[in-house]
């Protein structure tokens, strides 16, 4: 059977995004695959967290899961640390990838920014872990937004050579799942940008936590131009801003931009703003809601991730036994 592997870093503020782009997505593939959803608060420390703000961003994205419809009973939600497979693999991996291909990582350049001398050895490595998240477990699968590409074509050249290197078919080659009318929600102040948790702007972003208030302000305040929207998607080309919040009605709304377009042709953004809206509150209000009142709960939160741990452990140990012995170490 197909497996998915994807996850979420707790780095808080999550936002619609993550749940468009990746979380939402989730859900409805727990029809046609065994899936693993992990909250990956390994990766989380490569940029520095508050201890208490990790444990508790962890449960929030397990609760995110939950609230989305993730049903625990039969899909697998856990924290990443709490199987120990991911470092060993990942260890494993550090000396199979190339610095070559780590170099060549545009999310590193990024997060790094200039001052990459100053950047964690964690950050640095990061895809080659998030390699081992996935084939720990021999996925086939990994839904995720558009910016994790690079990343999982990292994840394809890593399997590719551990199979060559070592002469078997370990590893199979996994195919990113990059679906939906949202595959790049971008930052509300500027187009050009990925909505992102990180991003030093509250209004940039619309969080799961956000109230009806809050979101009807961040749509407000959103940047648009002064042009009416048009009824061809061709026309929003360059429109960076106009062409954002339409994918989100689309997303939201499970139509194509075409369909919103073709209600909306003409609409001024003072018209188109308020609808948004609407849509908002009423599609991703209520998960926003539902993760708040599950956070009340960290003890049944908690039981959902042990037990998750334990079973997603039980698929690991023999995908790791087997790696090491190819590996040539030695029985414990
Ligand atoms: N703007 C986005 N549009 C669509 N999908 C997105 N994802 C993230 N941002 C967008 C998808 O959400 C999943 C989880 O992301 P992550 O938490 O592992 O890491 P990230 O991509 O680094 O998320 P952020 O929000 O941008 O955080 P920071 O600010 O820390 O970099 C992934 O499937 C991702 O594609």
């Amino acid at each position: 059977m197909s497996r998915i592997f994807s996850g979420v870093q707790p780095t808080g503020n999550l936002h619609l995004g993550n749940y468009l782009g990746a979380i939402r997505n989730f859900v409805g593939l727990q029809k046609d695959y065994e899936c693993i959803y992990c909250a990956v608060d390994m990766h989380a420390i490569t940029v520095w967290q508050d201890p208490a703000d990790l444990r508790s961003n962890t449960r929030e994205v397990a609760a995110a899961y939950l609230a989305a419809g993730v049903d625990p009973k039969n899909s697998i939600i856990f924290a990443q640390s709490t199987v120990p497979a991911h470092a060993e693999l990942a260890w494993i991996f550090n000396c199979v990838a190339r610095l070559g291909w780590l170099n060549r990582m545009t999310q590193f350049k990024e997060k790094a920014g200039k001052n990459r001398e100053n950047a964690s050895l964690g950050l640095y490595a990061y895809p080659s872990l998030m390699a081992a998240d996935i084939l720990a477990y021999k996925a086939t699968h990994v839904p995720v937004g558009e910016d994790q590409k690079q990343h999982l074509e990292l994840t394809r050249d890593i399997a590719q050579k551990f199979n060559n290197d070592y002469g078997t078919d370990t590893f199979p080659i996994v195919e990113p799942l990059i679906f939906g009318e949202a595959t790049r929600v971008m930052s509300l102040r500027d187009g050009s940008k990925k909505m992102s948790k990180s991003d030093p702007s509250d209004y940039s972003r619309i969080t799961f936590t956000d109230d009806r208030d809050a979101i009807a302000l961040k749509l407000r305040k959103a940047r648009t131009d002064a042009d009416p929207l048009p009824d061809n998607e061709k026309d929003l080309e360059d429109r960076p801003e106009a062409a954002n919040l339409v994918g989100i009605y689309a997303a939201l709304s499970e139509q194509t931009r075409q369909d919103v377009l073709k209600e909306y042709a003409g609409a001024q953004f003072s018209t188109f703003k308020p609808a948004l809206t609407e849509l908002a509150v009423d599609k991703f209000g209520p998960v926003g809601e539902e993760m708040k009142r599950l956070m009340d709960d960290p003890a049944h939160v908690d039981a959902i991730l042990k037990d998750g741990a334990e079973r997603a452990s039980a698929l690991a140990e023999p995908v790791m036994k087997e790696v090491k012995e190819t590996v040539g170490f030695l029985a414990p």
